[in-house]
C-alpha cells in the first residue's frame, strides 16, 4: 500500500473512532475528555438551611430532588477567647470560627444572604470554592457594614469545600478567622454514618493588645508564616478536654475537615485510629482506605471515616508535631462503652526493674 493510500485509512479509521467517541459521550452527556456537562435539574419548592457552628454538622439531606436553598449568613467582627489569657477581634462568618457550616445537594440553587453586622469596620464579602463563577462569588457579594447583598448560584460539584472572604488585603480577613465549609452531598446522598463532625484547622499570628485590648492581627508574622498558634475551631482548646467531642464504641464517625490556612498545610492524624475511607481533598469519592495521615491544603478539605472500637480518646492532631504540643492544634474524641480487649489491652505495665 502506498503511503498516501495508507494514510487515508488511518484518517477514515480516526474519524470512525472520533464519531463513534462523540455518539457514546453525547449519549452518556461526558464529553470526550471525560468531563461531565453537568445537567440543571428542574428546582422544586424553597427551603431556608439550617446552618451551624463547629463541631456540629446540619443533618444529612433526605430530599432526592433539586431545590432552592436561601442561606443566611452575617459576617461578624467579635472579640472571643483565643488562648487562655488571650482575648482576640476575630472577623467571623456567623459568630464563630470557623464560620456556620452549610449543607446543600448536588444541583441545587442556592440564594445566598450576606449581611455585614452595623458594626463592622470594614467591608466583608464571600467566596466559596463549591461556586462557578467569577471569584466563587466574591465579586457579587461585596457588602458594606450594615449591608446585604444576595448571590444565586447552582451547585454544580458535589464535594467539601472551604470559603473565605476575599477582600483586600485577603490575608488579613482570613488570618483573622474568615472561613468556613460548604458540603455539597452528591445527589445520591453519602453513605449514612452514626456521627458527623466539623473540625477546622487554622493558624493566628498575634500581636498582643496594648493596655488589656484584646490582641489582633501581626501582618509580618502572617508573611514570614510564623504562626503564634495553630487551632481546630478556632481556639486552643476548642475540641479538647471539656469541649471534647463523644462517641460511643461501635460507631461510626465521620470528620468533615477543612483547612482555613492562611499559610499551612495540615498534617491530619487521629492518635489511636486509622482512617478506612478518605475523602482526598474534599472530593465526591472515596479516593484512599486505611490511611493514617491525610493532607489538607490550605483553603481545602478532607472528609474521613472511621468506627470507634475500642474506649478511650482519641487525640486529633496535625502531625507537624510541634503545631500539636506547642502551639494548640490538638482535639479529642472521647469514646465511652465497653472494653474491647480483642483489639486492643496492655499485657504488661510499666517494665520497672525489681529490687
Ligand atoms: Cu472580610
Amino acid at each position: 500500500m502506498s503511503l498516501t493510500r495508507k494514510f487515508k485509512w488511518i484518517s477514515f479509521a480516526s474519524l470512525i473512532g472520533a464519531t463513534v467517541l462523540v455518539a457514546s459521550a453525547w449519549r452518556f452527556n461526558i464529553d470526550p475528555i471525560g468531563i461531565p456537562n453537568r445537567d440543571l435539574p428542574p428546582i422544586k419548592g424553597e427551603e431556608r438551611a439550617v446552618l451551624t457552628s463547629a463541631p456540629n454538622v446540619p443533618a444529612p439531606i433526605t430530599r432526592d430532588y433539586a431545590t432552592k436553598v436561601i442561606v443566611e449568613l452575617e459576617t461578624i467582627e467579635k472579640t472571643m477567647r483565643l488562648a487562655d489569657s488571650v482575648d482576640y477581634t476575630f472577623w467571623t462568618f456567623g459568630g464563630n470560627v470557623p464560620g456556620n457550616f452549610i449543607r446543600v445537594r448536588e444541583g441545587d440553587l442556592v440564594e445566598l444572604r450576606l449581611k455585614n453586622a452595623h458594626h463592622s469596620s470594614v467591608p466583608h464579602n464571600i467566596d466559596l470554592h463549591a461556586v462557578t463563577g467569577p471569584g466563587g462569588g466574591a465579586a457579587a457579594t461585596l457588602t458594606m457594614p450594615g449591608g446585604e447583598s444576595v448571590l444565586s448560584f447552582r451547585a454544580l460539584n458535589p464535594g467539601l469545600y472551604v470559603y473565605h472572604c476575599a477582600v483586600s488585603p485577603v490575608p488579613m480577613h482570613i488570618g483573622n478567622g474568615m472561613y468556613g465549609l460548604i458540603l455539597v452531598e452528591p445527589k445520591d446522598g453519602m453513605p449514612k454514618v452514626d456521627r458527623e463532625f466539623y473540625v477546622m484547622q487554622s493558624e493566628f499570628y498575634v500581636k498582643p493588645g496594648e493596655k488589656g485590648k484584646p490582641a489582633t492581627l501581626d501582618m509580618q508574622k502572617g508573611i514570614d508564616e510564623k504562626p503564634t498558634y495553630v487551632v481546630f475551631n478556632g481556639s486552643v482548646g476548642a475540641i479538647a478536654g471539656e469541649n471534647a467531642l463523644k462517641a460511643n464504641v461501635g460507631e461510626s464517625i465521620r470528620l468533615f475537615v477543612g483547612n482555613g490556612g492562611p499559610n499551612l498545610i495540615s498534617s491530619f492524624h487521629v492518635i489511636g485510629e486509622v482512617f478506612d475511607n478518605v475523602y482526598g481533598e474534599g472530593g465526591s469519592l472515596v479516593s484512599q482506605q486505611n490511611v493514617q495521615t491525610t493532607l489538607v491544603p490550605a483553603g481545602g478539605a478532607a472528609m474521613v471515616e472511621f468506627r470507634a472500637e475500642k474506649p478511650g480518646t482519641l487525640v486529633i492532631v496535625d502531625h507537624s508535631i510541634f503545631r500539636a504540643f506547642n502551639k494548640g492544634a490538638i482535639g479529642m474524641i472521647n469514646v465511652t462503652g465497653n472494653d474491647n480487649p480483642e483489639v486492643y489491652k496492655q499485657v504488661k505495665g510499666l517494665g520497672m526493674a525489681k529490687h
